[in-house]
């Protein structure tokens, strides 16, 4: 089942059984310890973000990447693992194809927690020097995804709902395309995998050099 949602941007329900999005969940609660673990995304402008964060690979803040957590505890950036990468490879695969899947490998990880009341503001990820594309996978509870345009921040908006163990992946024209996340549907993460709110995990490949 796959949903073609844009050109490049494919959605795919369900890729994630139940043992996978276990398995994922555990890594991201050892991910989240300090040091170099969850913390708070200031804004330049004096903001917070609302959805909480932890990086692997190369630390992101606004709006740059380093390899320590420059804006946080000065740890460095936790290592990105090969299984991570390899399960990014097989997403990118499902969704968009073996061809799509050649080039460099993943290298960075974003990992964001939403509570009930989290949400992302549109906005396009263009810190990354690679334009290969993005993957997104979602776990515990659903989400309003937003998915906008490439020009303008402006409407018209494409409107889904995002699910635990839901497979995203931005490639093509779509990766840099305005999106958020509106809002967090509390209450409806799978009861057996045991979150309370949202984990969204992106992968990413830099472009920078090792
Ligand atoms: C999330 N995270 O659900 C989303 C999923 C972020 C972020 O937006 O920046 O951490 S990733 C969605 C994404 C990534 C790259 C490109 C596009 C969407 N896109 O072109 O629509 O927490
Ligand atoms: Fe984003």
């Amino acid at each position: 089942d796959r949903t073609e949602i844009a050109p490049g941007a494919v959605h795919v329900p369900d890729w994630l059984d139940g043992d996978g999005q276990r398995e994922l969940l555990r890594a991201c609660r050892e991910w989240a310890r300090p040091p170099a673990g969850l913390r708070t995304v200031r804004t330049p402008g004096g903001g917070t973000m609302t959805a909480r964060q932890v990086c692997l690979g190369w630390h992101w803040y606004p709006y740059a990447y380093a390899r320590t957590v420059v804006d946080g505890d000065g740890a460095p950036v936790k290592p990105f693992p090969a299984w991570l990468a390899e399960l990014g490879r097989r997403a990118v695969t499902d969704a968009l194809g073996a061809e799509a899947a050649s080039g460099a490998p993943f290298d960075i990880a974003l990992i964001n927690f939403y509570g009930a009341d989290a949400r992302m503001g549109m906005h396009r990820d263009g810190d990354e020097k690679s334009h290969a594309p993005v993957v997104s996978l979602s776990l515990g509870d659903s989400c309003v995804f937003r998915f906008g345009n490439t020009g303008t921040r402006a409407r018209p908006y494409t409107d889904v709902e995002l699910r635990s163990g839901d497979l995203f992946v931005f490639g093509g024209p779509s990766r840099l395309a305005y999106h958020g996340v509106p809002r967090v549907l509390p209450g409806t993460a799978p009861r057996r995998l045991g979150l309370t709110g949202r984990l969204n995990v992106t992968l990413r490949v830099s472009g920078f050099r090792a």
